[in-house]
């Protein structure tokens, strides 16, 4: 590089973790530096390979410590009113999360205390959980609606997550999950409800530009594969993408029909069969494994990671933060799960958090590796090595988060 080239902001002295595509593993940099102007980042790579005549209007010293792309949480639904700490009380006497799902408690209990909040109400009840992902460096989440369940309820919802973005340095993905349960004023009727969903929730969300994503349950509680379809069809004419709640308690065939529509993710997959992983394969899918609900309900088969590993599906993990199935805001408790229950090893934990995790929000072109023009969102760790990441268990080792630059 010729000559001056003013940047914000020099970070030396540096361990990189870049996750960048080309390099094997973690894409790991032993003597790094990072610049950045204008929120995006201009160089990442060995201090030795720095353009000559770079000027920095401040430069950082990190004494060798470990950076690594600002984390990702793929898969929340951290805006929502109430709690389920007495349904917890009862599966921990006996009853089961399905049991409790039909008899009107579980995400129904969540919807009545959601639909009775604003959106103001919303947004301070979610922001200690987004505070807590925060702290750990997440710089990108994902918030789904679906406690609302009518059209007013499902934009509160929304506008609510978009509302987090404005009060916290974090980005924001938001998607739409209307199709997440049968509310109570449709029992029996799940029918009925999707075309509601479609022609009375989707067109709002759509004009107001709220969604950034259709998300669905694909569940013997909540809807087929046939039903889903149907709100795939809806989203698929508003141009968005979709991705898919499939194979979390039984095996509906819901990655497959994911699949069919280029889903960016398929979520859970605990109960996924060889077909399902083929399907995702073929379609770029990435599948996100969400050990918190897996901890939480109890649940004894584990996603087929193997099968995922061996046919090159894009692995991610996420918390599944919810009051029902995973009250969990620790994205690095939810590595170490993905570890310990599910055997991913603890470069597919990171990667699952940072680049997989932008593949599965359909932004790896904007964050998620540690890349010249993406944003500069940086995660900066007082670790020895990457693993410990993945290795402690309620320890949080962040030194500094870096969003946008700054
Ligand atoms: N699967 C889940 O684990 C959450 N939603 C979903 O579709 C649970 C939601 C809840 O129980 O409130
Ligand atoms: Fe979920």
């Amino acid at each position: 590089m010729q000559g001056h080239m003013q940047v914000d902001r020099l970070w030396t002295n540096c361990r990189l973790m870049t996750m960048a595509d080309q390099h094997p593993g973690l894409g790991e940099i032993d003597a790094g530096a990072i610049a950045a102007k204008d929120g995006r980042i201009v160089f990442a790579g060995a201090a030795s390979d720095l353009p000559a005549g770079l000027a920095p209007r401040e430069t950082i010293d990190l004494d060798g410590r470990w950076v690594s792309p600002g984390l990702i949480d793929c898969h929340t639904h951290i805006v929502h009113g109430g709690d389920r700490a007495r349904e917890f009380e009862l599966r921990l006497a006996g009853a089961s999360y399905e049991e409790i799902a039909r008899a009107g408690g579980g995400i129904r209990s969540t919807v009545a205390a959601t639909r009775a909040a604003d959106v103001e109400t919303l947004v301070a009840t979610a922001l200690p959980r987004l505070d807590a992902l925060i702290a750990e460096g997440i710089t990108t989440v994902e918030v789904k609606s679906g406690y609302g369940l009518t059209p007013d309820t499902e934009i509160a919802m929304l506008r609510a997550a978009r509302g987090l973005a404005e009060a916290r340095p974090v980005s924001v993905a938001t998607s739409f999950l209307g199709a997440h349960a049968v509310p109570a004023e449709f029992e029996g009727d799940a029918d009925g409800y999707i075309h509601t969903v479609v022609r009375d929730q989707m067109p709002t969300v759509v004009a107001e530009g709220l969604a950034d994503a259709v998300d669905g349950f694909c569940e013997g509680i909540a809807f087929s594969p046939d039903q889903m379809a149907l709100v795939f069809d809806a989203a698929v004419k508003a141009g968005l993408p979709v991705k898919l709640h499939a194979e979390q308690l039984s095996n509906l065939g819901g990655a497959r029909l994911a699949a069919r529509y280029g889903a960016l993710s398929a979520d859970h997959l605990e109960y996924l069969d060889e077909g399902g992983v083929a399907a995702m394969a073929e379609a770029g899918t990435v599948a996100v494994l969400l050990p918190g609900a897996f901890y939480f309900l109890r649940e004894t088969q584990a996603p087929p990671v193997a099968a995922l590993r061996l046919a090159g599906v894009p692995i991610a993990v996420a918390t599944d933060c919810n009051p029902g199935s995973s009250p969990l805001t620790s994205l690095l408790m939810a590595m170490n799960m993905a570890a310990t229950l599910f055997r991913l090893t603890v470069a597919e934990c990171l990667i699952g958090v940072t680049r997989n995790a932008a593949r599965a929000l359909g932004r790896l072109d904007e964050i998620g590796t540690l890349e010249p023009g993406k944003a500069c969102d940086l995660a900066i760790w007082d670790i020895e090595t990457p693993a410990e990441l993945v290795y402690r268990i309620g320890f949080n080792p962040l030194y500094k988060r870096v969003y946008r630059g700054a």
